[in-house]
C-alpha cells in the first residue's frame, strides 16, 4: 500500500509536490516523529473537475487568493451555464491545508452584488465567520475581504456565502483539512465532491435560484457522463468524500461494495460508531466521508438514488415524453388516459427513443409508457478515465453520477500514461 502511494506521488498531479513541502513543514513538531511505523503523509485528496487552490508562505501562515465572480462553465459539452463562483470555477477550488496550519483568505469581491464568506464547520474567532452583518459588513463589489485564522480541527469541510441565492448559483467549495496525525487505516486513494442542484430550463443558460425544483444536478460542476470516473487499483482502501450544498437531500449509492461510514461535517468518526452500508444520506449542509476495501473489480457507479437525480435536463417537455404533449398542461392528472407528464395516450404515437433502443409501437397504448430513453454520447466525453469503458457506457451516466473504477494494475497504469501524455500535450499547447 505505502508503494501504491508513492506510484501515486510520482505520477501525480502538479500539485503533489507542493502539497507534500507542505505537509513536512506541518508535520515537523517532534511529538509526530516518535511513532512506528511511520504511515507517512497522507495522499492528496483528488477532486475530479476541480483545481486545487494554490497558496503562498507568508512567514508561517498560508495565503490563499479567492475571487467571486461569474463562469461560463458546461455540466456536460452541450448545456452552456453561467454560474458564480471562484476563480473561474464552480464550485470553487479546493482548499486542502493541514491541521494547525494557520491560513489567511484574500477574498475580493468581482460580483455586481455585496457578498461574504463563511466556514462550513470551521471553529473560527466570530470575526472571521463570514455572517453577513452580524459577524462583519458584507464585502461591496470590488471590495477586498481578509480572513485569517488559525485550523485546530481536521476533516471535511466547506466555503461559501452566506446568502442563500448565492449559494445556489455556486458560491460554495471544499475545505478539506489532513489530520496531523494521519488517520488509521491510511487510504490508498482519497476523493471528494460537491453535490449540487440547478434549475436551468432549456434555452435559458442562467440557473434559476427561485426555483424548487432541479433538472440539473451535478457533482463538481459537471453532470453525468462528463463526471470525471475516481480510479482505483483492485485491493485499494479508498475514502469517498461527500457535501451537499442545494436545496434537496442525496442518498448517495455505490454498486458492487460495502463501505464504512468514517467521517461527518463534524469530523472524524470514532472506528467503534463505524456502520457498514452502501447508500448514505449527504443531507443539505452535511458532509460525509466513506471508505471501502476496492475488493471488486469493475466500473462502479456512484450516484445519488433519488430517481429524478439520475437525470439531466428533466423538465415536462423535455426528452421522450415530447412527443406526445403538444398542448396539453403538464399539471392534468394522470390516469389511464394520460401518460406520465400528462399528454393524451393516442394510438400509433411512439416516443422517439436514442442510441441502441428502438421504438416499441406496440407498447403505445400502455398505460405510462413512454418513460425513460438511452442516449448515448461515450466520444463527446471520452478522455484518459474513461478509457477501456464498455461500448454506449454514457447511456446509463446521467445527472448526479460518476464511477469509481477499480482496476487491475495495468489497466491503471495504461490510463495514467494516457494522462500523462495529454498533460504533455496540453502543455505544448496541442490538441489530444
Ligand atoms: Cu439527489
Amino acid at each position: 500500500m505505502a508503494e501504491s502511494r508513492r506510484d501515486f506521488f510520482r505520477l501525480g498531479l502538479g500539485v503533489t509536490a507542493g502539497w507534500l513541502t507542505a505537509w513536512k513543514a506541518a508535520s515537523a513538531a517532534p511529538a509526530l516523529a516518535d511513532r512506528l511505523p511511520d504511515p507517512g503523509p497522507p495522499v492528496p485528496v483528488t477532486t475530479p473537475d476541480l483545481p486545487k487552490l494554490p497558496f503562498t508562505w507568508d512567514g508561517g501562515v498560508k495565503v490563499f487568493r479567492l475571487r467571486a465572480e461569474v463562469i461560463e462553465t458546461r455540466f456536460v459539452p452541450w448545456k452552456e451555464v453561467n454560474t458564480w463562483g471562484y476563480n473561474g470555477s464552480t464550485p470553487g477550488p479546493t482548499i486542502e491545508v493541514t491541521e494547525g496550519d494557520r491560513v489567511r483568505f484574500v477574498v475580493e469581491n468581482r460580483l455586481p452584488e455585496p457578498t461574504s464568506l463563511h466556514w462550513h464547520g470551521l471553529e473560527v474567532p466570530m470575526a472571521m465567520d463570514g455572517a453577513e452583518g452580524i459577524s462583519q459588513d458584507l464585502i461591496p463589489p470590488g471590495g477586498t475581504f481578509v480572513y485569517e485564522f488559525k485550523l485546530h480541527q481536521h476533516g471535511t469541510f466547506f466555503y461559501h456565502s452566506h446568502r442563500p441565492m448565492q449559494q445556489m448559483m455556486g458560491l460554495v467549495g471544499l475545505f478539506l483539512i489532513h489530520p496531523r496525525k494521519p488517520y488509521e487505516p491510511a487510504a490508498d486513494r482519497d476523493f471528494a465532491w460537491v453535490l449540487q442542484g440547478w434549475a436551468t430550463l432549456p434555452g435559458n443558460p442562467t440557473p434559476n435560484s427561485l426555483a424548487m425544483e432541479f433538472n440539473w444536478l451535478t457533482m463538481n460542476g459537471k453532470a453525468a457522463p462528463a463526471t470525471t470516473p475516481a480510479l482505483c487499483k483492485v485491493g485499494e482502501r479508498v475514502r469517498l468524500r461527500f457535501v451537499n450544498l442545494g436545496m434537496d437531500h442525496h442518498p448517495v449509492h455505490l454498486h458492487g461494495h460495502t463501505w464504512v461510514v468514517t467521517g461527518t461535517e463534524g469530523g472524524r468518526i470514532p472506528e467503534a460508531a463505524w456502520a457498514p452500508g452502501n447508500t448514505e444520506i449527504v443531507g443539505v449542509a452535511q458532509a460525509r466521508s466513506v471508505e471501502l476495501i476496492a475488493n471488486n473489480p469493475g466500473d462502479w457507479m456512484i450516484h445519488c438514488h433519488l430517481p429524478h437525480h439520475m437525470m439531466n435536463a428533466m423538465a415536462s417537455r423535455v426528452g421522450p415524453l415530447t412527443q406526445r404533449t403538444a398542448g396539453v398542461s403538464p399539471e392534468q392528472p394522470i390516469s389511464h388516459a394520460v401518460g406520465p407528464s400528462g399528454e393524451p395516450l393516442r394510438d400509433g404515437h411512439a416516443g422517439r427513443h436514442h442510441g441502441s433502443e428502438g421504438p416499441q409501437p406496440e407498447a403505445s397504448g400502455t398505460p405510462g409508457y413512454p418513460q425513460d430513453m438511452f442516449m448515448t454520447m461515450d466520444d463527446a466525453v471520452a478522455k484518459p478515465e474513461t478509457h477501456g469503458l464498455r461500448r454506449n457506457w454514457t447511456g446509463g451516466m446521467m445527472g448526479m453520477m460518476t464511477l469509481l473504477r477499480v482496476l487491475p494494475e495495468e489497466k491503471y497504469d495504461e490510463i495514467q500514461a494516457l494522462k500523462a501524455r495529454q498533460e504533455r500535450n496540453d502543455a505544448r499547447g496541442g490538441g489530444r
